[in-house]
């Protein structure tokens, strides 16, 4: 899918984003969701695993829907804890956030979510500190990276391995094939990309 920043964004950044998720097999929900979001000058990409699985865990992640859809506004690290906050009493989550403005990638995560920066051949491990989600957390830490035209931003939670390589391809390929090939059987699996727009040629 693609979506286009709107104004006052006036050169277009268009956005080649997929979000796969596969629900523990069996179960008709999951806790794992994610999501990418326009915001003023680019896009807020979130992906949550909500501990356990199951309905428990969807009904957590949709409190953390809720909670997210009205702080589009927040730096990574406050909408962190502002998760914090809306979770505690919950079986608590794992949260990886990551803002997009022109080149300039923002990104915090806690818990078990993880997300590798792909730039050219060059791979990079983001950040995430340990803790849970409206239980413990610690500090969020705020990494700040550059994103250029042929970055591509993974995300994944615990249920998905990622290979040493990745392959390129389309948002959509790439998340679905990751989960597919590396998504565990026994927890829900998930994978957020995040690339610019690649030209057809
Ligand atoms: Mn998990």
């Amino acid at each position: 899918m693609v979506l286009t920043a709107t104004p006052p964004f006036n050169t277009a950044v268009e956005l080649d984003h997929a979000v796969c998720v596969r629900s523990y097999p069996g179960a008709p929900r999951g806790g794992d969701m994610g999501w990418v979001i326009p915001i003023d000058q680019g896009f807020l990409a979130v992906l949550l695993d909500a501990s356990g699985h199951g309905l428990a865990a969807y009904a957590v992640a949709q409190k953390a829907r809720h909670t997210l859809l009205e702080n589009t506004h927040l730096a990574p690290a406050d909408l962190l804890r502002a998760l914090d906050n809306s979770l505690k009493n919950s079986i608590g989550a794992a949260a990886a956030v990551a803002r997009l403005q022109h080149d300039r990638l923002e990104f915090s995560g806690i818990g078990n979510v993880n997300a590798r920066l792909v730039v050219d051949s060059q791979q990079q491990a983001l950040k995430v500190k340990v803790g849970v989600l409206g239980w413990r957390m610690r500090t969020p830490e705020t990494q700040v990276l550059d994103f250029p035209a042929n970055a591509c931003l993974v995300m994944h939670t615990d249920g998905v391995s990622l290979p040493d390589s990745l392959p390129r391809g389309s948002a959509k390929s790439l998340a679905q094939s990751l989960v597919d090939l590396h998504g565990s059987e026994h927890d829900d699996a998930s994978v957020l990309v995040l690339q610019r727009q690649r030209k057809v040629v």
